[in-house]
């Protein structure tokens, strides 16, 4: 750990001097290269290199300094000098490194050749890579294709992803499970069912024209910060910025912009949101239906004084479907009801509310707040459902504003990465390429745990990421990994999930999007899509961290040359040899959304990929946006019951996912460990529970009830009752499962039944 434990409270606002502290703390944590500022000028810029760390828009018009706080440090890590060589695994075997945190074993280094697992001596060995090709190709061609894994990571360019889906389906599998299915799949589903399009609407110039924001549960500050300088241009339009968040997060009430030099030696920091409002951990639907009875019955009065109506009608009535259901639900809600299960007083509702009545434009962004909840998808619906009372989709500055995770995950489902046979343009894969690609639902996230539990699942490939780490129960699931015939992990750094390894285990070092891609043809572009559908190629410049590195497409390549037999209409050494040709290959798959791809990869801003329901097409079965009524007002799937605690597993500001940089989470004032739990005074009282006392997180459910962290260091804080927050993923294994989105199937790890054990 290192640092001395402190947890006191951050009075500074987010960005300021904070921030550039830490930048240069994180180029001597992370020893990275010379390389590394020249690196950082060219971040999010045409021409440059897209970060590796969020999906925020890159704007066409960039700052001099386009990175935040945060994308320097997934930087740093990427460019550190400190290297994972064969010598590092004669000094430790895998058992020895399970014992290590999620920390150390990214800090030592990247991994720099080929390595296999020898279960003799419990070590990684180098192997050279065409034999380890070869004996992948062997096994999986003695597999049932259905019971092999193809997992992704949501970092991976839209190029790797294209030939990832694609080697994956002619081998016969449709398991490409991904990180989204862990995050937005939520937004994919919900947004889909209600206006036909599964991804955001706006654009990021949409900022330029809202006049009120609708916030909830995402943590700018830390997870997206560059958005705060578009919050911060719209607080000082006086735009309207109301919060829905069970924490007070640094981020969304006060920005000291870094870049702003006459603040900054001034401390002048600009105050983001005009009201916020601590929900309960689960509690949106209800606060959500609140702010619909009060808009609703407002327009109710109105209609009777022959007022200005509240609701646009001619909207409505053209646009949409099912509006009385909802009306109804929301008349018949009473106020009891949506204070006791939104946590909030009716008064901070109606003051919502009143500023939604008013506005002309609103957004309404959201993150793993929203999604990660067992009605995830009811929480979309309710923040649509919002939206079309008053036209607020389908015109400038309002609409749905999700903001995505990983730099490409968006952009993996726009080519293919998915389970779901129906999100994907099969019949013109199978003419393209002269095959019959596999038609039934393949696994998601879920279902291919599930399938690793029972011993369904034969081989597990994983394109980067830290899947083990990443899933719900770890109890159960780690120990299942061994049973597993063949585990193959392509990454930058080792983690905790090549640690538990197969019968036979590879583990492949790949090149980082920050680094040249040098291939037969010259230096490679990858693209990426952000969280508003633009499109961007990225040019890495950096020295690769070893020789023996190869690029995604490389490996993608060799696997699939390797697995199948040989087809004339793909040519895998010529894509790998020039990308330029895998995107033309992407083009004729989807020849309306990548028109002419190759000439517009440095569009400034990127090129837009299109979305039917920003110009008020609905692609939803009954053609029309969809007002939906929710199944319960509660988001968390279970009952209240004496004693049990809703767990939010949060994300500190000095993580990236799985990834820990280090021990502080500066904006909520705790240092030196990642080992405490939030919680509020009063329960705290009620529970005879000191602040930095000493605690168990045990499970509280019928299923969880053998899941328990220890030594968890409880923090007072400023959180709603009932709820506690602690950090994922250590403790993902307090989370069963079988306790996901009913729909989407993401991991519900924003309301975990637990109780507290002294
Ligand atoms: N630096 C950094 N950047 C990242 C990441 C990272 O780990 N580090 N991860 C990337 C990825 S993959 C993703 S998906 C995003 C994640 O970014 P976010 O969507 O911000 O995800 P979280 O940090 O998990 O938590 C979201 C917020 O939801 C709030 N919350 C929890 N429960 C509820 C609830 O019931 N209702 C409401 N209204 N709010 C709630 C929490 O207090 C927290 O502020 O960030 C991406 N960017
Ligand atoms: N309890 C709880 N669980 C959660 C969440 C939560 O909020 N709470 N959030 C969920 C969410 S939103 C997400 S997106 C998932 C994240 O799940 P993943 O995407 O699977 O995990 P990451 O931590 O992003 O993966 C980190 C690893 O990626 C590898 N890597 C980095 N760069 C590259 C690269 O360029 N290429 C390759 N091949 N590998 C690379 C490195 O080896 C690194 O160790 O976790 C989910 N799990
Ligand atoms: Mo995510």
């Amino acid at each position: 750990m290192g640092d001395d434990v402190s947890i006191k409270p951050y009075l500074l606002p987010a960005g300021g001097w904070g921030s550039m502290k830490s930048l240069v703390d994180i180029t001597r944590r992370e020893k990275s290269g010379k390389d590394t500022f020249a690196a950082l000028s060219r971040q999010n810029k045409p021409e440059g290199v897209m970060c590796v760390s969020c999906a925020w828009g890159k704007p066409a018009h960039p700052h001099i300094a386009e990175f935040c706080e945060n994308g320097a440090k997934a930087t740093a890590w990427e460019m550190t000098t400190l290297r994972v060589t064969p010598d590092f695994f004669c000094e430790h075997t895998l058992t020895e490194l399970r014992g290590w945190k999620d920390f150390d074993l990214e800090q030592a280094g990247r991994l720099t050749h080929p390595l296999k697992y020898d279960a003799a001596t419990d070590r990684y060995v180098a192997v050279s890579w065409p034999e380890a090709f070869a004996d992948i190709g062997g096994k999986l061609q003695g597999y049932d294709p259905k019971s092999v894994i193809f997992y992704a990571s949501g970092r991976a360019s839209l190029e790797a992803s294209y030939m990832w889906a694609l080697y994956a389906r002619m081998y016969g599998s449709q398991n490409l499970p991904d990180s989204s299915n862990m995050c937005h799949e939520t937004t994919s589903v919900g947004l889909k069912s209600a206006i036909g399009s599964p991804v955001a609407t706006i654009h990021l110039t949409d900022y330029e024209h809202c006049d009120a924001i609708f916030y909830f549960g995402q943590n700018p500050g830390s997870n997206s910060p560059r958005f705060l300088h578009n919050l911060e241009a719209c607080a000082k339009r006086g735009v309207e910025i109301i919060v829905f968040n069970p924490l007070k997060e640094r981020g969304l009430e006060r920005f000291l912009n870094p870049q702003n030099p006459i603040k900054m030696a001034t401390n002048g920091s600009t105050q983001l949101a005009t009201q916020y409002h601590q929900v309960k951990a689960g509690g949106d639907i209800a606060a959500l239906m609140g702010i619909l009875k009060w808009v609703i019955e407002a327009d109710d009065d109105a209609c009777v004084t022959d007022s200005e109506p509240v609701l646009d009608h001619g909207f409505i009535a053209e646009h949409t479907h099912g509006f009385e259901a909802l009306a109804a639900a929301a008349r018949a809600t009473s106020i009891a009801t949506i204070e006791r299960e939104s946590g909030l007083p009716w008064d901070d509702i109606v003051a919502a509310a009143r500023v939604y009545a008013k506005a002309k434009a609103v957004i309404a962004v959201y993150g793993m707040g929203l999604t990660q909840h067992v009605r995830g998808v009811d929480n979309v619906h309710m923040l649509v459902n919002l939206l079309l009372l008053r036209g607020n989709i389908g015109k400038p500055g309002a609409g749905p504003g999700p903001v995505r995770g990983h730099s490409n995950v968006q952009g993996q489902r726009t080519v293919g990465i998915t389970e779901k046979p129906e999100l994907v343009p099969l019949d013109a894969l199978a003419k393209q390429f002269n095959f019959e690609p596999p038609r039934a639902l393949g696994w998601d996230t879920v279902a291919a745990c599930e399938a690793v539990l029972d011993g369904r699942a034969s081989a597990f490939i994983g394109l980067g990421g830290n899947f083990v780490r990443a899933i719900p129960d770890h109890g159960r699931m780690e120990p299942a990994w061994g049973g597993l015939d063949l585990t193959v992990h392509v990454a930058t750094k080792l983690n905790r999930s090549h640690l538990v390894p197969g019968k036979t285990c590879y583990l492949f070092p790949c090149l980082g999007r920050i680094e040249t891609d040098m291939q037969a043809s010259g230096p490679q572009t990858v693209t990426m899509e952000d969280s508003f559908s633009q499109i961007y190629g990225s040019k890495g410049k950096a020295t690769p961290a070893s020789p023996q590195l190869l690029s995604e497409p490389m490996i993608i390549a060799e696997l699939a040359k390797a697995t199948l037999l040989s087809n004339p209409k793909v040519n895998w050494d010529g894509w790998s040899a020039d990308y330029g040709q895998v995107r033309d290959a992407i083009e004729t798959t989807y020849p309306e959304l990548f028109k002419d791809f190759n000439k517009r990869l440095f569009v400034p801003g990127g090129f837009w990929k299109g979305n039917p329901a920003s110009h008020r097409e609905w692609q939803t079965e009954s053609g029309r946006a969809e007002f939906n009524v929710p199944g319960a007002l509660n988001a968390t799937g279970f009952d209240d019951a004496e004693g049990r605690f809703r767990l939010m597993t949060l994300r500190s500001n000095d993580q990236f996912n799985t990834t820990i940089y280090g021990y502080h989470d500066r904006f909520r004032g705790v240092k030196g460990t990642r080992d405490i739990v939030f919680m509020n005074k009063d329960d705290m009282t009620v529970a005879g529970i000191a602040n930095g006392q000493s605690v168990s997180l045990v499970g509280d459910s019928g299923s969880n009830a053998d899941r328990r962290v220890d030594g968890l260091r409880v923090v007072e804080y400023e959180i709603p009752r009932g709820c506690v927050g602690a950090y994922y993923p250590e403790c993902n294994l307090l989370i069963p499962l079988d306790h996901h989105a009913i729909e989407s199937h993401v991991p519900a790890a924003k309301s975990v039944p637990v109780r507290i054990v002294a």
